[in-house]
């Protein structure tokens, strides 16, 4: 199994780039953001409760988003590699992570950090918000509090596995082609 994480603050392209190379890799796409929208959509109890910490810009309880990390591992048996895009987000969450692949005799591979500057996030999100309808990229001032969010309780999770040397930072600024380029580079030197 090759497992990945693409790590980053919010509007570094995550989803975006995650798209793509689910495509090129033949991994399984894990988002934890899109998974609790999903639940949102759907108004499930989970969603109800998400949507509650989702729309003022705040995490979403850590025991949330692992049980369904949980779950749609279990859903993937056959799984060649996971490519997990916005989880994890906090320590424990990056802990329980180790535990779930410890269970299936895999680890993470690799970590690539998208590196961004926050002028040019807010930007994005901004403009995100003009046609997403996500209640997260309303105002800037929700987008202000999700940066700040991400930099005390999700940069730490990047120390975490520094300490395992599996970091690789990658420049998250120009065309997403070139980006996208620069995130394969990375990929097919580590799974050589
Ligand atoms: P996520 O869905 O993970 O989304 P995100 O961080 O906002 O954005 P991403 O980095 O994926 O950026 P995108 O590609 O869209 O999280 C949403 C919320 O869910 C969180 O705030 C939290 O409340 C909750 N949540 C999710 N996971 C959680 C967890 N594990 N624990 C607790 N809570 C959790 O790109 C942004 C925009 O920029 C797009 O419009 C895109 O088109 C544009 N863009 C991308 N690349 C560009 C480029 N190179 N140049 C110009 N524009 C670009």
């Amino acid at each position: 199994m090759f497992n990945l994480i693409l790590f980053g603050p919010p509007g570094s392209g995550k989803g975006t780039q995650s798209e793509k190379l689910v495509e090129q890799f033949g991994l399984i796409h894990l988002s934890t953001g899109n998974l609790l929208r999903e639940e949102i959509v759907n108004r499930t109890p989970l969603g109800l409760e998400a949507k509650n910490f989702i729309d003022k810009g705040q995490l979403v309880p850590d025991e949330v988003v692992i049980g369904m990390i949980d779950s749609s591992l279990d859903h993937h048996k056959e799984a060649t590699g996971f490519l997990f895009d916005g989880f994890p987000r906090t320590q424990a969450q990056a802990e329980a992570l180790d535990k779930l692949l410890q269970l299936k005799k895999s680890e993470i591979a690799l970590v690539l950090i998208l590196d961004v500057n926050e002028d040019e996030l807010i930007r994005r999100l901004v403009h995100r918000g003009k046609t997403s309808g996500r209640s997260d990229d309303a105002d800037e001032t929700v987008q202000r509090n999700r940066q700040e969010i991400y930099k005390k309780e999700t940069l730490p999770v990047a120390a975490y596995y520094q300490k395992q040397k599996k970091v690789v930072h990658i420049d998250g600024m120009g065309e997403i082609d070139q980006i996208f380029e620069r995130l394969c580079t990375a990929i097919n030197k580590k799974m050589k």
